[in-house]
């Protein structure tokens, strides 16, 4: 796989289907349509997550509207022993690989667990909100994984501010001298919280890797048959023993950065609207209709899909118990430190306050 110097697309922004000298994609009528079913049903988690996050049942939640092809694109590239190491957006990204477990994402956000899955059992390890750390951690696994033998890659999902972060270049580093079957997965949506691509960057990322000494690769990050293309191709590549890849999908946060943040007061209302013309989903849908496999019965499959899966994110969030309060101290220490002791004694009496008053 050659650097490339332009985006891969394979469908125009009205959903015509495009042709690329390397990149194919050969699904089944059957995949391209519950492609198109994992979209909707991903954007429709999204805005449940957001919905209850304003209604008071989450704490927070990191939206991923506008950046649902990426996820479900690239995730869908992946055979069933890679390992993901995501950031704390690609919720997307757990319900291709886990399904509802997706849940115990919104769990995280409402505080009811900490964290909460087995990442063995779908390969995919727990969020990471540190900004850039999951590269290292990506690259570990897969330097492991060769040294084991295992035919596998490790995918890193990370924001483009996140490229600004030393772990994330030590990772590239680490990867390339060690030809590690990694997959450097950016997902480029313009703003890290308030701060955008120009101020934090004077070139592409996709062609930092070749100063690191493997490929990067640009794609159109709202086209989902391109993103599965490009993925799938660097994680064949990676697992081929032909070392790391840099997929640099050109995407667009249309949400908030998380609920806690107000991007009126940082990016313009013109801007929005250009990226919402190119969101995702209906742009896919359009390639359906025109290669005739959309259909109302689809569209209402889906949809109810959809209103199924939201009505279940929403009674299992609304119905999530609330920790111990001992789960913030348990099995950090095998023996506590006096101060730590001494400031979960003061939590305990303070919360003891409200029970009392309750
Ligand atoms: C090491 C570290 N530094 C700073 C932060 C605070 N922080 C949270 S999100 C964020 C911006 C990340 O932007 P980007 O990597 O582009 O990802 P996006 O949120 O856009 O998906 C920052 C600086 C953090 N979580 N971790």
């Amino acid at each position: 796989m050659d650097q490339t110097d332009e985006q891969v697309r394979l469908l125009g922004e009205d959903g015509t289907l495009l042709q690329h000298d390397t990149y194919k994609v050969e699904l089944s009528d059957e995949d391209l349509c519950d492609l198109y079913r994992q979209l909707v049903v991903v954007r429709r988690i999204d805005v449940e997550g957001n919905n209850l996050q304003r209604q008071g049942q989450l704490g927070i939640w990191a939206p991923c509207l506008g950046q649902e092809a990426a996820q479900v694109g690239s995730a869908r590239a992946l055979g069933p022993d890679d390992f993901v190491f995501p950031s704390y957006r690609e919720h997307g990204v757990v319900y291709v690989r886990a399904g509802m477990e997706v849940l115990s994402v919104l769990g995280l956000y409402r505080g009811a667990n900490l964290s909460g899955w087995d990442p063995q059992r779908h390969k995919i390890s727990q969020y990471s909100i540190p900004i850039g750390t999951q590269a290292l951690h990506a690259v570990g696994y897969a330097v492991g994984a060769k040294w084991d033998g295992a035919e596998i890659c490790a995918v890193a999902y990370f924001g483009d501010g996140a490229t600004s972060e030393g772990d994330v270049s030590e990772a590239f580093n680490f990867a390339a001298v060690h030809s590690a079957p990694v997959v450097f997965f950016c997902q480029n949506n313009q703003w890290a919280i308030s701060v955008p691509l120009a101020k934090q960057m004077a070139g592409p990322v996709y062609k930092r890797a070749l100063g690191f000494g493997f490929p990067g690769v640009q794609v159109d990050g709202n086209d989902v048959l391109a993103v599965y293309a490009v993925t799938r191709a660097a994680a064949d590549r990676a697992r081929d023993g032909g070392g790391p890849t840099l997929i640099e999908a050109i995407t667009y946060r249309l949400g908030a950065h998380t609920t806690t943040d107000d991007p009126t007061r940082y990016r313009t209302s013109d801007e929005l609207d250009v990226w919402k013309a190119r969101e995702p989903i209906g742009r896919y849908r359009a390639f359906l209709e025109r290669a005739g496999l959309w259909s109302e019965t689809l569209e209402g499959d889906v949809q109810a899909e959809a209103d199924q899966v939201a009505a279940r994110v929403r009674s299992t969030v609304e119905d999530m118990p609330d920790p111990p309060l001992s789960h913030l101290v348990d099995h950090v220490y095998a023996d506590p430190p006096a101060t730590l002791v001494a400031q979960w004694r003061q939590l305990e009496e303070f919360e003891a306050q409200f029970q009392a008053e309750a």
